[in-house]
């Protein structure tokens, strides 16, 4: 039965603090409640399941050593070529070779299995209120151009969007989204409080989607990021209110325990994967998400806000892995 305790503090990264020294690594924030004389209340639960660093499923045992043919050693050169793990690879092997032996070629075979491995992040159904959706994720994982992207996507499907930042402390922060802002002629919000985000949201009411970029100038800036769920009060997800996580594709590993925990309070919904043109290893984040439990939306290939956006899908993820592209 899933045990939830009310974890009390000064602040939000006070009593995050306190979450992670009680819950341990696994604390899962349901909700949080900011009291008018000052002061934050955390309902917390130990995660069981996710994230579970649990392993893909067991690979099948192999079968009495044979000789690999041609086709299925080109795949397993391709897939150790694209980063992935010795267990994953055999766990994609076992069953390209059952349908090798049904007759289809190993790399349909792999293409096949691969896109029935990663998970594609459905998209939120347009619901005719303002959808608000804040991307966040480290330093320089390319948060704002991700958001640009996102914005021409939208527009493109005619929807009406605005722009918003959180990020008020680099320099020149702003002035990037601007530039954004003004090239695709939507407005722009810059909100430093929780109460100037609020303020931003019902400004912006006219609009389908408002895109909210972040600072993750250090992950474990937790203030920060809770501004993002102003008066957030209820257990779960806010209707109508995303967060959506932008990891580099070349990025190893999950990222410190406390930034771990900051993500938490806002619940990311999907992956966005960056910059898979600079690494050839694509395979290591889609094994990350896997393994993590995380579905992905979007893919990014490079710095064109116009070009370099494609939605995730069965295929790229195959194309990915088989050819260290997205087609
Ligand atoms: N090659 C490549 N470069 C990218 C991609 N996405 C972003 N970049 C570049 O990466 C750099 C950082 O991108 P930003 O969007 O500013 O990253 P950010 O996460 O907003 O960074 P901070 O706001 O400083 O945390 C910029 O030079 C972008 O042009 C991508 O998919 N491929
Ligand atoms: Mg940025």
């Amino acid at each position: 039965m899933m045990q939830i305790q009310r974890i009390q503090g000064r602040d939000i990264s006070d009593a995050l603090e306190r979450a992670r020294e009680t819950c341990g690594l696994e604390a899962v924030v349901l909700s949080q409640e900011s009291h008018s004389g000052g002061g934050v209340t955390l309902s917390v639960t130990r995660r069981h399941a996710e994230p579970k660093p649990a392993k893909p499923p067991a690979p099948e045992p192999r079968p009495t050593p044979h000789r690999e043919s041609a086709d299925v050693a080109e795949v397993r050169q391709r897939l150790g070529e694209a980063g992935c793990s010795d267990e994953l690879v055999e766990h994609i092997l076992t069953p390209v070779r059952r349908l090798q032996a049904e007759g289809v070629h190993a790399i349909d075979a792999a293409a096949e299995v691969l896109g029935r491995l990663f998970k594609v992040a459905p998209l939120p159904k347009a619901t005719g209120r303002l959808r608000t959706m804040a991307l966040v994720g480290p330093t320089g994982a390319g948060k704002t151009t991700s958001l640009a992207k996102l914005a021409v996507v939208l527009l493109q499907r005619g929807r009406r969007v605005a722009l918003a930042t959180t990020d008020t402390y680099r320099v020149g922060a702003v002035d990037q989204l601007r530039a954004y802002a003004e090239v695709l002629q939507v407005p722009l919000f810059v909100a430093a409080t929780g109460d100037e985000l609020a303020g931003t949201v019902a400004a912006a009411q006219d609009c389908d989607v408002l895109l909210v970029d972040t600072a993750g100038r250090s992950p474990s800036d937790t203030e920060s990021l809770t501004r993002l769920e102003p008066g957030r009060a209820s257990a779960g997800r806010a209707p109508g209110r995303e967060s959506n996580r932008v990891r580099r594709a070349a990025a190893r590993g999950g990222g410190r325990p406390q930034a771990r925990l900051a993500y938490s309070v806002l619940d990311p919904r999907a992956t966005i994967l960056t910059k898979l043109d600079e690494t050839r290893e694509v395979g290591i984040a889609l094994e990350f998400c896997l393994r993590h439990g995380m579905e992905s939306a979007f893919l990014c290939d490079g710095q064109d806000v116009h070009a370099n956006i494609h939605r995730a899908t069965a295929g790229r993820f195959a194309d990915l892995c088989l050819r260290g592209r997205v087609a």
